[in-house]
């Protein structure tokens, strides 16, 4: 099947190229699973990527968890990224000023360089996401933000209001590609695809196939349920890399996603 014709009107809406790459990849790997890799060694990294790479579409980290960072070791994960045809973001939640964000996407970690995606907050005003994109111009690159509009976290501070102000920052900005999502609330989710309309993506962290309280706080839905509701890529952090048999586990989030994306009107 071609991209069109299973992502309908997301696909013709959503204007964005990362956007749209980002569905070609999903529709070839019949897969909406981003995974969240948590791992503290590029090694780790590595080895997972390498592993569960033909089930996954996009590739999320945490470039400041990871003990062994350094410009040369986190090649190797830009490789492998480019190999398996990931979209490679960086969950960097950057909340600051504009101009600090624009400097933050330098510095040691260099994200403008390697990131297509990182994701940030709306708290410090809309003019983070110019900062952002003008990190990404220093270096001659384009990349796209997810504004975090909802989180999966309990007691979190991100009310109905926050939601709406955010999506009205994002709402044809070039820079914006999407939002995060509470993936561990279909109805959630299903108020914020109401929100936004077709035009732009809904990523969900907060899915796993056990769903209830995760550690800390976390929550998790379905991911079935997530797409149903609206979501287009599942972030899948444990469920995968916690699992005993990594690339079962990819496949088993691989179909359930897919699945649930053929289904949706
Ligand atoms: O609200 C949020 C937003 C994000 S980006 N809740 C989240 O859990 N995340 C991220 O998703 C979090 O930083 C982690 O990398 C991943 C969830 O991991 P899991 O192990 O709970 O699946």
């Amino acid at each position: 099947m071609q991209p069109q014709e299973v992502w309908g009107a997301r696909w013709s809406d959503c204007a964005n190229p990362l956007a749209h790459r980002y569905m070609e990849t999903a529709v070839r790997k019949q897969s909406l699973v981003c995974l969240a890799a948590d791992m503290r060694t590029v090694d780790e990294l590595v080895n997972l990527v390498n592993s569960v790479g033909p089930h996954i579409a996009a590739l999320k980290t945490h470039a400041d968890m990871v003990d062994d960072f350094s410009r040369e070791s986190w090649q190797r994960l830009v490789d492998a990224a480019q190999q398996h045809d990931l979209l490679l973001f960086e969950d960097r939640k950057f909340a600051d000023i504009g101009k600090v964000s624009q400097q933050q996407m330098a510095g040691a970690y260099d994200i403008r360089s390697w990131a297509d995606i990182v994701t940030a907050h709306r708290i410090s005003g809309p003019d983070i996401v110019d900062g952002i994109a003008a990190g990404w111009a220093d270096v001659e690159r384009i990349g796209g933000v997810l504004l975090l509009a909802q989180m999966s976290s309990s007691g979190n501070l991100l009310n109905s209001d926050y939601t709406a102000n955010t999506i009205e920052t994002g709402r044809g900005s070039p820079h914006v590609i999407g939002y995060i999502g509470n993936g561990s609330s279909a109805t959630e989710v299903a108020a914020l695809r109401n929100k936004v309309g077709t035009g732009q993506m809904i990523w969900t962290p907060g899915v796993n196939l056990a769903v209830g309280a995760g550690s800390m706080g976390q929550r998790y839905g379905h991911p079935r349920d997530a797409v149903l509701a609206g979501s287009d890529s599942i972030i899948v952090g444990s469920g995968i890399h916690g699992a005993e048999n990594p690339v079962a586990a990819a496949k088993e989030y691989a179909e359930a996603s897919y699945q649930a994306l053929l289904m949706r009107d």
